[in-house]
């Protein structure tokens, strides 16, 4: 059993250095934190060397030399590079997920090479991977993997981590392609996020999107449960506190100091991207020098823009804008000694990077938006004397961590403006405890514990899996449940009957029994083995409207009426039902301002609906109403159950598991059968014999055996065991 780490970029560079390859391995902080796993054993990290699939010649080699590292290269063509990882990656995915929707592009042509390399990167890994293995899949450039692999590998381990934000519905929802980029999120068991929002947002689009059940942050489809849950990524802060300290960066940091003497370092550094916000970091820094000229000569901005994705045109334009408003600045305010703007379109050693962060009093942080960003947290770990102060963008990942940060939000120019005099005011205390503060946090919670938590936790959902999931009534337990029958002399079967023998309807009284369902039942009764008993949360009257002319057994609302087949309905004794007054009342104030919800009125219990509500307000509403009700609830001995688009309030004692126990006293049935699709139906379950056959309907989230998806599914089980008794009388 090994693990494979997945990502679009291999942690490598290779470069060509007169004719022969040259390969480096990166040090960016996801490379060392995945180290502990992929160097290990025959453990292993997939992805493309970022070289072009063009040098078909050098595959041999670059496989050959790469597996010693234990890389594994997926080649590219140039056509793939731009239309997968140029296009529907950085033109589609990116934009829609950083907020920025008037710059994204809906090509059919990116989104067909998407699906094409998503696939291409499953074949590479079913060239190594084994049943039992776990796959790590990382980032937006493989959204589609988890799914193509659960396809051929169903009981796979397989996890995803997303780098960047999962936007909000809203967002989410202008992707034309978006329910099958969910669907195929999906196929993995743990999907990872930065922040809770992120979390959030997917579990809103998923439900919205998908025919999915969710509870908390735990998503039921196709059978399988999925876990979303938040992992903030951290980095190596052991290493940047050394490098704080070494030789090479204590030398840089003294050239550094020489040639800025004593004014203070605003310090910025990014990605060239629409989303980091410097174009509005560097109007923030006008508005300083221009406001608050005593900060000539004594501030300057040193902004380092690593050069990304300037082929494409925004990002060219982007660069030409910071170019124009960069020159300004410095045209206007430069002295014989002082640039105000130092900036660098280029990347530097991290060597470099530590010195800056060493020296910078200030560092200067405001994306738009931003996945965590780890820029923020290299600064907080690199200052080893607890000085300096951090501006953070609220926007970014980081900020829900680092609060001791100064938090802005990026679009607020004036904001961003006065945090920066705050900055460089701050007296010493403040900036250390401050900086002290934030110190642990990124010390915890750093690259090897955000390892080890998503690893565990991704082995605790599988077994979590395994553990809640009732199986479905295929071949070999239709044939246990079929023999079972056929042997059996006194049998008791239990029916739940909304969702279970009829489908969902969102007028209720439409749910009414169809000629094939009595068709269905009476074949049941007419053999005398059978002892059938319909459990329903139904009024008494409706279920005798119904079923009164048949010889069968009847329990209505949850137990308080029962019915033995040939006798009277008789009431469960004790109950009472004033409590009534006070809860109605409450009650209709949510039907006035929930559109489509109503209130069924039973004999010992009140129900509020809201299965024909705006998808997303009911549920909404259904929490609000929970929590107004539980006080009151609990003091007068009431129960709330809340249910599929229902919550129900009745007496404590009423309860289908509680009833349906006593038709099993004394009775030595020698099989047992409960069918039955909702929460309340799980009473029931829990109090059936362990040999009887438990099936839930429609999730395999269950306290029963075995599940069945649907109600047409039951139909054909019932069927199909009315027949065994043709056979055998
Ligand atoms: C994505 C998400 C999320 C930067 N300049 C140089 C250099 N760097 C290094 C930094 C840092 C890394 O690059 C940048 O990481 P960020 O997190 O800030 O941003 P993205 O690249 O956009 O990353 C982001 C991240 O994934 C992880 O999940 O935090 O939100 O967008 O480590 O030090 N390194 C060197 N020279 C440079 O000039 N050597």
């Amino acid at each position: 059993m090994k693990t494979i780490i997945v990502s679009n970029r291999l942690p490598v560079k290779i470069t060509n250095n007169n004719g022969e390859m040259e390969f480096r391995q990166s040090e960016g902080g996801l490379a060392t934190g995945l180290g502990s796993i992929y160097r290990q054993g025959n453990n292993m990290w997939l992805g493309w060397p970022g070289i072009e699939a063009a040098d078909e010649e050098n595959h041999d080699e670059i496989t050959a030399r790469l597996e010693k590292m234990n890389l594994y290269p997926v080649f590219l063509t140039q056509e793939e590079i731009s239309l997968y990882y140029e296009g529907f990656s950085n033109e589609t995915l990116w934009p829609i997920f950083h907020y920025h929707p008037t710059y994204a592009r809906y090509e059919q042509s990116y989104w067909d090479s998407y699906v094409e390399v998503n696939k291409k990167f499953k074949e590479a890994i079913f060239k190594i991977a084994e049943p039992g293995d776990t796959i790590w899949i990382h980032d937006y450039q493989l959204l589609l993997l988890p799914g193509m692999i659960r396809q051929e590998q169903p009981n796979i381990t397989i996890g995803f981590f997303l780098h960047i934000p999962f936007p909000s519905y809203e967002l989410f929802r202008l992707i034309p392609w978006r329910a099958e980029i969910l669907d195929n999120m999906l196929g993995a068991d743990l999907l990872g996020f930065h922040t809770f929002d992120d979390v959030r947002h997917f579990i809103s689009a998923v439900s919205r999107i998908l025919p999915v059940h969710t509870s908390a942050n735990e998503i039921s489809y196709n059978e399988r449960v999925v876990v979303a849950e938040t992992f903030p990524m951290g980095i190596d802060d052991k290493k940047f506190e050394s490098l704080a300290d070494s030789s090479e960066v204590l030398e840089n940091a003294a050239a550094l100091r020489e040639s800025f003497g004593s004014s203070k370092m605003i310090l910025s550094i990014d990605r060239l991207d629409y989303s980091k916000g410097i174009l509005q970091r560097l109007q923030a820094f006008d508005i300083l020098l221009q406001k608050n000229p005593e900060y000539i000569e004594k501030v300057f901005l040193y902004m380092i823009v690593v050069p990304s994705r300037d082929t494409v045109s925004q990002y060219k334009d982007l660069r030409d804008e910071i170019d124009k408003l960069v020159g300004n600045i410095n045209a206007r305010y430069r002295t014989l000694n002082w640039t105000p703007v130092n900036y660098y379109y280029r990347s530097f050693p991290v060597e470099m990077l530590s010195a800056l962060y060493k020296m910078a009093e200030v560092c200067l942080i405001s994306p738009m938006r931003d996945g965590m960003n780890l820029v923020s947290k290299e600064y907080v770990a690199s200052r080893t004397n607890n000085t300096g102060v951090l501006i953070l963008s609220e926007m970014a990942g980081a900020a829900k961590e680092l609060i001791d940060a100064v938090i802005v939000n990026p679009n607020n120019v004036g904001e961003v403006y006065r945090a920066i005099i705050e900055a460089l005011n701050m007296p010493l205390e403040e900036q250390q405890r401050r900086m002290q503060a934030m110190r642990e946090v990124v010390s915890k919670f750093n690259i090897r514990h955000w390892v080890k938590i998503y690893m565990d936790r991704l082995q605790e959902v599988k077994a979590m899996q395994g553990s809640m999931q009732a199986k479905h009534v295929e071949y070999q337990t239709l044939s246990l449940i079929e023999t079972q029958y056929s042997r059996a002399t006194r049998r008791i079967i239990f029916l739940d009957y909304d969702g279970t023998l009829v489908g969902f309807k969102s007028n209720i009284d439409l749910a009414f029994p169809d000629e094939d369902l009595y068709n269905i039942l009476q074949q049941l009764i007419a053999d005398p083995a059978n002892h059938v008993v319909i459990v329903s949360g139904r009024k008494y009257q409706t279920l005798e409207d119904w079923f009164g002319k048949m010889p069968i057994d009847m329990i209505a609302e949850h137990g308080v009426w029962q019915k033995h087949k040939d006798s009277e309905w008789i009431k469960m004794p004790g109950l009472y039902n004033q409590w009534k007054q006070d809860i109605r009342p409450i009650l209709e104030t949510y039907v006035d301002r929930t559109p489509g919800s109503f209130i069924e009125e039973k004999s010992y219990s009140l129900v509020w609906h809201y299965r024909k509500v705006e998808e997303g307000l009911g549920e909404l509403r259904a929490n609000d109403l929970m929590n107004t009700l539980r006080f009151i609830t609990v003091d007068r001995g009431l129960q709330m159950l809340p249910g599929n688009k229902v919550i129900e309030i009745k007496n404590v004692e009423v309860n289908k598991g509680k009833v349906a126990a006593t038709w099993l006293d004394n009775m030595n049935y020698d099989y047992v059968m409960a069918l039955g699709d909702d929460h309340t139906d799980e009473d029931m379950f829990k109090v059936m014999p362990e040999t009887a056959f438990t099936i839930k309907i429609g999730s395999n989230i269950s306290a029963a055996r075995f599940f069945l998806r649907d109600y047409k599914e039951v139909r054909r089980l019932l069927k199909s065991l009315a027949l065994k008794r043709s056979v055998n009388v």
